[in-house]
């Protein structure tokens, strides 16, 4: 009985990180984060070619881009479900193996994406480019670990 206890508190442990969502199944998954990378790619490129002078900076614009990207920034982390590195997608299988450094490196990208949209908020360019530099050096991290070439 005891062993049955044991065995039965070992799978309510596993179980949230495995079902605590709502997708139907691992291609589901992989869409959902997907179409939340897209979105902050969209966004994120909008606001590097304003810094670097491929359009014109327009303050309001890129803090509204900031906002959405912050935003966004914290949406894919729970598309990455177990079994979900088969399947359209460029996620490595090494997510899976070394979860807490992917995890970590989710979580810096949405704190770096949160401070570029409070910088974002005053127009100080210097302040501005900083926080943009370490959000896509966010990006960049991760996806040079994590992503397919
Ligand atoms: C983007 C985009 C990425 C990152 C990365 C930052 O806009 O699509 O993958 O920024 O290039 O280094």
């Amino acid at each position: 009985m005891k062993k049955i206890l044991l065995a039965m508190t070992a799978t309510a442990l596993l179980i949230p990180s495995v079902y605590a969502n709502n997708f139907k199944d691992t291609d589901h998954a992989i869409k959902y984060r997907q179409s939340a990378f897209s979105l902050i790619a969209y966004n994120f490129g909008d606001m590097g070619a304003m810094l670097k002078g491929k359009k014109e900076f327009d303050a309001t614009v890129f803090a509204d881009r900031a906002t959405n990207v912050a935003a966004l920034s914290k949406i894919p982390h729970e598309g990455f479900i177990v079994g979900s590195d088969k399947g359209n997608t460029d996620a490595l299988a090494k997510i899976w193996t070394d979860k807490a450094d992917f995890d970590s490196k989710m979580n810096e990208f949405q704190k770096n994406a949160t401070k570029l949209a409070a910088v974002a908020q005053d127009a100080d360019l210097g302040q501005i480019k900083k926080a943009f530099g370490d959000t896509g050096q966010s990006c960049k991290g991760c996806h040079d670990v994590y992503k397919k070439d």
